[in-house]
């Protein structure tokens, strides 16, 4: 194949590089967003964008971004972007892959001589795991106006702390105004984070739709008593009705005949202590389906047992909305960009959903977007045992850079902005 190429060994270098950067005492990975280790993680990619000769911005929600001011002024950009923070005990390949492969695009390019039609933006969104503050996504939904930047920069997080001065204090606070950068198309590469093309042995996955997102945390009041005393009878027990939640809503998704996933994955009992019935219990629910309608029948559903559960053991429920966000279809001209792009390189190529949620699903409210996904081994992903062979991030980005350059350069039938 002759064109640009990407430097792989540039680019699996800043991928060991940033996955350094925010490790505790134990070797852990952890880079929430706008703590210490984001800071960080941010100088290092943003320091990266400047040798390459890039214009770096930031706007109020800390969203980072890098130009290369190319082809006609003051034409819509395309854009190219992930996310570099994690979440707790992460691995290094979620999102930054995104971001660094888009930075080794615009450098490869640049290299080439190649002189694209439009700008070419790369993107690293303020927190989109969502660990910290909710909801996930959150630095792309408002760059896509989803979210108002008061609001977000108004969000407590899980610690207390407000996102806004958070980002003032790590120095990523910046002047523009999110949404300043109207894309003419988003472009995402991401790690698969399931078992589909590894099990497959397929080394891209062109990704046609994203499945939709519900993010509830449950508070359970019931009421504090002795472990030794209290008859069972007797007993207002958060702890337990919070146990009842999380086997009734594994039951009814195992029962269905649907895609649809249930997680609880944060749960902390009042006052927890050996000896004492839990007075409160508050738990997460992450509810996820590709079809809207099954979603929603499954947020009805829960609340219904909620009801019924709240009757039945004497206890209160509240329910809090943290995030939600809908199916998602992407772009038919980008993916047969893709398609294309993996077949010139004779690299075998599938359409598929994400189970994960990702910037691209935000981005494609204002454009056409679409992912371009690489295998996971063993499926795995959040968990530091993450791992994508480097043959495979290397035909990812330089899959990424054919599609990217067919973008910028308007051979995509993606109509110009
Ligand atoms: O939760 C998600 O799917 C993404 O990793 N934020
Ligand atoms: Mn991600
Ligand atoms: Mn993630």
């Amino acid at each position: 194949m002759t064109g640009p190429r990407i430097d792989g060994a540039r680019l699996l270098g800043r991928l060991q590089a940033l996955g350094a950067i925010g490790r505790d005492a134990e070797g852990r990975l952890t880079r929430l967003a706008a703590s210490d280790a984001d800071r960080a993680g941010r100088e290092a990619v943003a320091g990266w964008m400047r040798d390459a000769g890039l214009e770096v911005m930031l706007d109020r929600v800390g969203n980072l971004f890098c130009v290369w001011q190319a082809g006609a002024p003051g034409a819509a950009p395309l854009m190219i972007g992930s996310h570099i923070d994690t979440v707790v005990d992460a691995g290094i390949y979620d999102g930054c892959y995104g971001v660094l492969g888009g930075l080794e695009v615009v450098q490869a390019l640049r290299e080439a001589g190649v002189q694209p039609a439009r700008p070419i933006a790369v993107a690293a969104f303020t927190n989109e795991e969502g660990v910290r503050f909710a909801p996930d996504m959150m630095g792309s939904l408002v760059h896509a106006g989803g979210l108002g930047v008061e609001a977000a920069l108004a969000t407590v997080g899980t610690d207390g702390a407000v996102l806004g001065e958070e980002l003032a204090r790590i120095g990523q606070a910046g002047p523009h105004e999110p949404g300043f950068l109207r894309p003419h198309a988003y472009l995402e590469l991401h790690i698969e984070q399931g078992p589909v093309l590894e099990r497959e042995g397929v080394p891209i996955g062109a990704v046609a739709t994203l499945q939709g997102i519900s993010w509830q945390r449950v508070t359970i009041e019931g009421v504090a008593n002795h472990a030794g005393t209290t008859p069972m009878s007797m007993r207002r027990d958060a702890g337990l009705a919070a146990a009842r939640v999380v086997t009734f809503l594994r039951d009814r998704v195992s029962r269905a005949n649907a895609p649809t996933v249930a997680t609880v994955g944060c749960m902390a009992f009042e006052p927890n202590a050996i000896n004492v019935i839990p007075s409160r219990a508050v738990f997460t629910v992450d509810l996820r389906d590709p079809d809207e309608d099954r979603l929603r029948a499954e947020e009805a559903a829960l609340s219904r047992f909620l009801d019924e559960l709240a009757a039945a053991e004497g206890v209160t429920i509240a329910v809090e909305r943290l995030a939600r966000s809908g199916p998602v279809t992407f772009d038919p001209a980008i993916l047969r960009a893709i398609e294309d792009a993996a077949a010139r390189h004779g690299l075998r190529c599938r359409r598929m959903t994400s189970g994960a949620g990702h910037d691209a699903q935000m981005m494609a409210r204002i454009c056409p977007a679409a992912m371009i996904f690489v295998p996971s081994a063993d499926g795995i992903s959040h968990n530091p045992r993450e791992h994508t062979a480097p043959a495979d991030l290397v035909a990812g980005a330089q899959v990424l850079l054919d599609v990217a350059r067919r973008l910028a350069c308007g051979e995509t039938g993606v109509p110009a902005a």
